[in-house]
């Protein structure tokens, strides 16, 4: 998080983690396809020639709240591919919540793990704290065969510290409710470090409000009651 008084300009980082193909990039082209123009900029992606994240990709979004506070918001993703190890280190750091992009697909259970694991050792040497630091869960790729079940999902669900969503990025589902999640969880992060409510003025549910009929105004309603319903705190790893 970092706070501008003069220009009354509050930045959250969160950043989408998890292994190599799992659909971090998809997930933020989409996001860039489903948010309203108004509140995004450009899609910043370094890759190679068959796509695959070089550095990181980048989607800032802004916009004001009524008490006309400026947030930004800087969407990172991280590259999955193994060699990237200290890349993924760099961009982990300073993230105010994450979202980690599990592959469904059986075949990628073990990836899904290690990269789990290596993102709990990242956050401890970037001195984020694993226990404090927000991870929102997302199972990506939901329409591909010999998948994780959704009961085997939902149980995980059930017993998780982490809010989880299914998602297929590829035709643009579960990627709006994973980020608006995560930026709940960014907030109350940040809420707890800092009294948001004395200096910024802004409290959650103001936040929460400007946040969704700002970002996606069509989905608001629906993706407001998603938030109030997934208020309890729930647990687990992929
Ligand atoms: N079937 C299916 N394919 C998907 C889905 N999401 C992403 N993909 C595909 O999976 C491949 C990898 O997606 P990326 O978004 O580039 O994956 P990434 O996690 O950014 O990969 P790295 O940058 O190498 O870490 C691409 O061919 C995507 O089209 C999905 O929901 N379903
Ligand atoms: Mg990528």
């Amino acid at each position: 998080m970092q706070y501008n008084p003069g220009q009354r300009e509050l930045t959250l980082k969160v950043v989408y983690y998890g292994p190599a193909l799992s659909g971090k990039t998809t997930n933020l082209q989409m996001l860039h396809q489903l948010l309203d123009p108004q509140v995004r900029g450009r899609l910043m992606s370094l890759d190679t020639a068959d796509d695959r994240t070089l550095f990181f990709d980048l989607l800032p979004v802004f916009f004001h709240t009524y008490g006309g506070l400026k947030i930004k918001i800087k969407v990172y993703t991280v590259p999955g591919q193994v060699m990237h190890h200290s890349t993924r280190r760099i961009v982990l750091s300073g993230a105010d919540a994450v979202a980690f992009i599990a592959d469904s697909q059986l075949s990628e259970t073990r990836a899904n793990t290690d990269a789990w694991n290596s993102m709990i050792e990242n956050m401890r040497e970037t001195a984020l704290d694993p226990t404090a630091t927000p991870v929102v869960l997302q199972f990506n790729k939901r329409d591909m065969p010999h998948v994780r079940s959704d009961a085997d999902i939902d149980a995980l669900r059930a017993s998780a510290p982490h809010q989880i969503f299914t998602a297929t990025a590829i035709r643009g589902e579960g990627v709006l409710e994973t980020l608006c999640s995560l930026l709940q969880q960014a907030f109350r992060r940040v809420a707890q470090q800092h009294d948001v409510e004395a200096t910024f003025g802004l409290g959650e549910a103001e936040f929460l409000r400007t946040f969704l009929e700002r970002l996606a105004p069509a989905h608001a309603d629906r993706l407001a009651s998603l938030l109030a319903m997934g208020d309890a705190p729930r647990g687990g790893t992929p």
